[in-house]
């Protein structure tokens, strides 16, 4: 990229992304002006900037109208709609995510062809990169998760020591995105989410769609979303890059999915037309169920494992199939605090899926549990939210429902308005161990031998609690207290 250097360059955004575009740009030779909201980033930054500059994103936006940058780097934090990118717009500023800075650097690399498996969604993008990982990684290769994930591409693309790229991207990536040119690609599902950022649903939609251009061998869509399906169908892909769709059901030809105990491709092998291959079977997820149970997976874990399969065996990687496929789900371990048995005790489980911080997520880990088996912990931070959708389709699952919060209104109303007859007890607000010891406590004394005691809040925790990762962790501990005391004989209550 001799092409920046000596060229002037902004940053706005000195997170994670912007302090590694900082170190990238800088490292190049370009000279670089660097801007944020908050005056300790702009003060932590140690790379030597030409300019630096803290304010609001109009007086930001004000400083870029004056300025003479030719490339605008943005983190994704910036909104699509506000002053910031309309002012670059405006004035002509070309503007580049992160993501397109290091496609960009890698294409004019040593190793310019290290392919990227690319993945967007609104739910699961994180599980199903890290099997995607996972998967590679079991063929040999050394492709780590990168990007939205929490480690900046342009990073690991400097280094240079990766063979393809397990690649999250979110929206807000996307959206400044030029030139990315995937090896496969997927957008898991598009549900309304950020939609301040983008402007409207539409625009989210769009910004999601493009992680399907250019895309060299396989786009993957989603056959249960629609919406996916029509993006793919809209795509500009390459030449000879094949659509395939993944399914919870039994697969068609062109499709990837489900056939009782099996994962099945019916896509990208020789003899497709003919039959399907095995390429894993439920019980290599089975660690990822409650308990452990392959019965008890969730659908939402089969469809990121399905996902996964495919982008990684349309990406072209030779040493990729079915054998790692099968290895690397096996190998997956989950992210900490979603749907993780800590506990196994009289029967029960007892499982944190404290990451559950919206009705969507909650959904998602309790529709899997066995009719009336599921003692669910529920409530905190709702930000505004409803439940009556939440809990009238969970509700078959439960045998009943533990509440926290310090304000549990909302959850409440939703309970007695769609299953008035479940057993509800309400845990006192208190200190975050006070608020998990109640909340175990009730949980023990509600469940029977072959339940489920289900921490999936469906709110966040900053009302209790410090993070998602405290009432978590608090929430394994009493747990593994409670398993423990039954185990000695006490009866766990003293
Ligand atoms: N900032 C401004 N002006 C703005 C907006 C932000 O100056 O208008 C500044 C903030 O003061 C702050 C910095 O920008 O100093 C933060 O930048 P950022 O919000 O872009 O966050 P990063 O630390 O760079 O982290 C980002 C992603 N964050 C967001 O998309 C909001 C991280 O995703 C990602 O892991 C990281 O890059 C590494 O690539 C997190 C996330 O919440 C997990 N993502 C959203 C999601 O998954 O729903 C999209």
């Amino acid at each position: 990229m001799n092409e920046l250097a000596g060229a002037r360059v902004g940053v706005v955004g000195l997170g994670k992304t912007g302090a590694a575009v900082v170190d990238a740009l800088t490292t190049l030779g370009a000279e670089v002006h660097a801007y944020d909201g908050r005056a300790e980033a702009v003060e932590a930054l140690t790379a030597p900037v030409a300019s630096r500059m803290a304010g609001s994103p109009e007086d930001i936006a004000a400083a870029l109208v004056a300025s003479d940058l030719r490339l605008l780097v943005v983190s994704p934090g910036v909104p699509a709609t506000g002053p910031i990118l309309t002012a670059a717009q405006a004035s002509g500023i070309e503007t580049w995510s992160e993501i397109e800075l290091a496609w960009r650097l890698q294409r004019a690399s040593a190793r310019p062809d290290v392919p990227w498996l690319a993945v967007t969604g609104t739910d699961g993008k994180t599980t199903t990169v890290g099997m995607l990982s996972a998967i590679l990684t079991a063929a040999g290769l050394a492709a780590p998760a990168v990007g939205n994930i929490g480690d900046p591409v342009i990073s690991t693309v400097l280094a240079g020591k990766a063979d393809a790229l397990a690649v999250e991207l979110s929206s807000f990536q996307l959206h400044t995105t030029r030139t990315l040119s995937p090896a496969s690609a997927a957008c898991l599902n598009v549900a309304a989410d950020h939609l301040d950022w983008h402007g409207g649903p539409e625009a989210y939609a769009a910004d999601k769609a493009r992680v399907y251009a250019r895309a060299q061998r396989t786009a993957v869509y989603n056959c249960q979303d629609e919406a996916t399906r029509a993006m793919v169908a809209d795509a500009d892909v390459v030449e000879g890059c094949l659509a395939v769709g993944f399914t919870l059901g039994a697969p068609a030809l062109g499709q990837v999915g489900r056939v009782e105990g099996l994962l099945v491709d019916r896509a990208l092998h020789p003899a497709r037309h003919g039959e399907g291959r095995e390429i894993a079977t439920l019980d290599d997820l089975a660690h990822l169920a409650p308990g452990g149970s392959a019965d008890r997976l969730p659908a939402h874990i089969i469809a990121d494992a399905l996902a996964a399969a495919t982008l990684a065996l349309g990406a072209g990687l030779p040493t990729v199939g079915p054998e790692a496929v099968a290895a690397g789900l096996r190998a997956f371990a989950p992210g900490a605090h979603r749907i993780l048995t800590v506990a196994q005790a009289g029967g029960v489980d007892w499982v944190d899926d404290s990451k559950a911080t919206n009705p969507h997520s909650a959904q998602a880990a309790l529709a899997g549990l066995p009719a009336g088996t599921g003692v669910w912990i529920a409530g905190g931070d709702t930000k505004g939210a409803t439940f009556h959708e939440l809990v009238r389709a969970v509700a078959p699952a439960l045998r009943g429902v533990v509440l926290i919060g310090r304000d549990q209104s909302a959850m409440s109303e939703a309970l007695a308005a769609q299953a008035p007859g479940l057993p509800v007890t309400r845990v006192p607000d208190g200190a975050p161990r006070e608020v998990i010891d109640g909340a175990v406590a009730a949980s023990a004394a509600m469940a029977r031998p072959g339940d489920t005691v289900m921490l999936a809040p469906a709110c966040a925790s900053w009302d209790q609690f410090t993070s998602y990762a405290e009432r978590g962790d608090l929430f394994a501990d009493a747990a593994r207290h409670h398993a423990a005391s039954l185990e000695s004989g006490d009866d766990g209550r003293s």
